[in-house]
């Protein structure tokens, strides 16, 4: 199978400018061009780029569509396989990127910085009360969902110092992590730390994973953190653990919806940190996308298995 024609679809924009990709994927043998919603210009192409969902991508004749996303919840996959054509993510690329985005929470929180950034923003000097902040040295995180963005959350959790626990499907150990539990074991795994970082995607078996019994079972001082999609949390049941005392404080990068509505009550909490589904942003993302784009059309010309297949 050949690629000649290459479309990067303008809703990758969300991410970065089409433009930049194109530049990076200059030299790719594939004329590489920007597109829109219009049918005919994706029934130019053979493979689009993309960062949303389009019908258009399913009844155009392409071979292959490349998600910039690691989570493909939002594909319909079954309409892929029966249209034949390849869906692949972007999995492999965000460990650093929201590893730090995580150590950044933790740190925000532990070190009261997300209570003086709101405080400067009054001009008001008021210093913590003596026993309000802490270290993450020693401290406890239970890493729920142990693939790229749960390695990259557990390897810098550990090189500070932190306890780290994780679940994942199997109990199979993971490098970083010193005691890993099978997902039937995840309120024993969440009820000693005193920060629960989800990362797993969004699946029948993890809508709704994290609910009111899982808050119930974190301890009254532990924060929940999500990196994972907003509906692999119970967000009803998270704000009413937070109203009732019953966990200490989240912080959050992804919701139900998205944007976070105006009216919801998790803008206005002192414990809560809200970032707007950044915790992957950077300035080098388009260059690992070309990576990944690049391996993929060498494997598609030469008929080989390609990475991070999902349809
Ligand atoms: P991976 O496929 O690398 O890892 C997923 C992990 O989740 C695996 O360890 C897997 O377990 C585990 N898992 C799957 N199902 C369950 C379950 N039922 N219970 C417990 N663990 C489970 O994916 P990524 O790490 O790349 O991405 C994960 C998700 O994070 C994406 O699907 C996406 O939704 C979201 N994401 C969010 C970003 C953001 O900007 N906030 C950025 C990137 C991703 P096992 O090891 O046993 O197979
Ligand atoms: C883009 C975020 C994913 O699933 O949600 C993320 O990869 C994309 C900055």
């Amino acid at each position: 199978m050949q690629i000649s024609h290459l479309g990067i679809h303008e809703s990758v924009g969300a991410v970065f400018p089409p433009e930049q990709l194109r530049e990076a994927l200059s030299s790719i043998d594939p004329n590489v061009v920007v597109v829109g919603d219009g049918p005919a210009e994706i029934a130019e192409c053979d493979a689009v780029v993309t960062f949303a969902h389009r019908s258009a991508l399913l009844d155009s004749g392409l071979k292959w569509v490349h998600s910039i996303q690691a989570g493909y919840d939002r594909f319909p996959l079954s309409a892929f396989e029966d249209a034949g054509i390849i869906l692949t993510n972007s999995t492999g690329i965000h460990g650093t990127s929201v590893g730090e985005s995580v150590l950044g929470m933790m740190l925000s929180i532990s070190r009261r910085l997300h209570v003086f950034s709101r405080q400067q923003a009054d001009r008001e000097w008021n210093r913590p009360d003596w026993n309000e902040p802490f270290t993450l040295q020693h401290e406890p995180v239970c890493v729920v969902g142990l693939g790229t963005l749960g390695q990259g959350i557990a390897k810098r959790a550990d090189a500070i110092g932190m306890h780290v626990t994780g679940v994942r499907r199997s109990a199979e150990s993971v490098p970083h992590v010193r005691e890993v539990y099978a997902n039937d074991d995840l309120h024993d795994a969440i009820s000693e730390a005193r920060f629960v970082a989800l990362a797993t995607p969004l699946t029948d078996a993890t809508e709704g994973l994290m609910g009111a019994a899982e808050f119930e079972a974190m301890r009254e001082d532990a924060y929940f953190i999500n990196v994972a999609r907003g509906k692999c949390a119970d967000q009803n049941a998270l704000i009413s653990a937070l109203e009732s005392a019953e966990i200490a404080g989240a912080a959050l990068d992804v919701f139900e919806e998205e944007p976070l509505p105006e009216e919801s009550p998790l803008w206005e909490m002192d414990e809560v940190v809200v970032t707007p589904h950044a915790a992957a942003a950077e300035i080098d993302y388009y260059n690992h996308i070309a990576e990944l784009v690049r391996e993929n059309v060498q494997h598609i010309d030469a008929d080989e298995e390609v990475t991070n297949r999902v349809v």
